[in-house]
């Protein structure tokens, strides 16, 4: 899966690519820390279940965050923009 996040910025370099596949990884119960680096900016990170359960993900930030999660086709399966309250990004999926 792949997990997807964009908040607004402005400048040009970009830490993560804007579209997958992403050869960055996050690991349950883990965090990534991104930046947007220029207006438009998609981060993208990869996330690889490796037991069946229940997933949340979620951005913390002090600017408003909409996130995409996307299956190995890519093919979203799941978008949010404040459901962790204070503007943030939240989805949770089984
Ligand atoms: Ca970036
Ligand atoms: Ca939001």
């Amino acid at each position: 899966m792949y997990l997807e996040y964009n908040i607004g910025g402005s400048t040009q370099t970009d830490d993560y690519p804007n579209n997958p596949p992403s050869n960055f990884d996050i690991y349950a119960g883990n965090t990534r820390s991104g930046v947007i680096n220029y207006g438009g900016d998609e981060d993208v990170i990869r996330f690889t279940p490796t037991v069946s359960g229940t997933y949340s993900f979620y951005t913390s930030s002090s600017i408003d965050t909409y996130g995409y999660l996307y299956n190995s086709s890519y093919s979203v399966i799941a978008q949010n923009d404040d459901g962790g309250g204070s503007l943030q990004f939240k989805t949770i999926i089984n």
